[in-house]
């Protein structure tokens, strides 16, 4: 049988899927070495496990300029990661270590990288969508042609400051948006219990360009992403992106006994079906723009460098006692 060959459209934009491809891998993997530092005891606190949604994080930062803004929620590694943030530092952080983005003194919900346009993850549910619109309000009156993009988790849908900045964000036509990933339980409830009507109806209501994706669809988040920070960066106004996904762990790494909110098949139905690593790659290697050793060798490669950066992590030091009150505020 003689194989197609890539149409130009792939050849053209293979690097990019490569790319994105490499950058869910690190997520990952740097997410299954938080969930291994959490089980062996050796990471203070906890975390909550972004594996399961990464074509969310990476579709959307691909279209940012590294000089864009986003804010990210208490699941944030794979924001962090996908917008260029350092594994090493990030592994710092989460360990406590001086080196790490807070000086080991954030942890994994605080986490913060102004080099790459970072403002924050936040461990206040839409803590941070003031954060994000005020950035947007700056890059308009600075006129510097950024963009802020704002995650949130469809928890947020419940909280009142969310629809304060969606109208002030209409109002002054802010180049911002607001990514949505529904990926269907805050904590322990399924978001049909607590979210009346129509999602994007919230946003459309207030004027906002609206829309609905896979969120388990790198490409599709993509190029929906792409004409929303497109429109906002030539001022058209905000966006509203609402994503469908799932988290494959827990609510965070403690929640190992899930079965009472939700069934193991359903959780399998997903991770089987529907993974956007695994169906990604089918995509790359049915469009010929890698084969499955190439896929399997950066696989390899992506996972030793998450393993290094953990090394490097936990071989830096902690910072001195007396500098327990540098750096805070309060
Ligand atoms: C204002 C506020 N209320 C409650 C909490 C407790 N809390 C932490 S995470 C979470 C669920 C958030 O769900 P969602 O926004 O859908 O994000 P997901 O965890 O599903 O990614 C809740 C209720 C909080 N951190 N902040």
């Amino acid at each position: 049988m003689t194989s197609l060959a890539p149409t130009p459209q792939v050849i053209e934009k293979a690097e990019l899927w490569l790319r994105m491809y490499r950058q869910m891998l690190a997520i990952r993997f740097f997410e299954n070495q938080v969930n291994e530092l959490y089980t062996r005891a050796l990471m203070p606190g906890l975390a909550h496990l972004y594996i399961g949604e990464e074509a969310v994080a990476v579709g959307v930062c691909e279209t940012l300029e590294r000089t864009d803004y986003i804010t990210s929620t208490h699941r944030g590694h794979g924001h962090c990661l996908a917008k260029g943030a350092s594994p090493d530092l990030m592994f710092a952080e989460l360990l406590g270590k001086k080196a790490g983005y807070c000086k080991g003194k954030g942890g994994s919900m605080h986490i913060a990288d102004p080099a790459t346009g970072n403002l924050g993850a936040n461990a206040i549910v839409c803590g941070s969508a003031g954060i994000a619109t005020g950035a947007a309000f700056s890059a308009k009156r600075l006129a510097n042609g950024r963009v802020s993009v704002c995650f949130i988790g469809e928890g947020a849908l419940g909280q009142g400051v969310l629809y304060e900045v969606m109208n002030l964000a209409e109002l002054f036509k802010l180049p911002v948006i607001y990514v949505c990933e529904n990926n269907l339980y805050s904590e322990y409830t399924h978001f049909s219990e607590t979210t009346a009507g129509d999602i994007l109806a919230r946003a459309t209501a207030f004027g906002l360009h609206a829309a609905s994706v896979d969120g388990q669809n790198v490409r599709a988040v993509y190029e929906h992403a792409q004409i929303l920070v497109e429109r906002a960066r030539r001022g058209a106004g905000p966006g509203f992106l609402l994503c469908n996904t799932y988290r494959y762990h827990g609510h965070h790494v403690g929640d190992i006994n899930r079965e009472y909110y939700r069934s193991r098949r359903e959780e399998q139905t997903w991770k089987t079906e529907r993974d956007p690593i695994a169906n990604f790659a089918k995509w790359l290697i049915e469009q010929k723009v890698a084969t499955v050793k190439e896929l399997d060798e950066l696989s390899a490669r992506v996972e030793t460098e998450m393993k290094k950066a953990v090394e490097f992590a936990m071989a830096t030091p902690y910072p001195s006692p007396d500098e327990v009150a540098e750096d805070v505020y309060a």
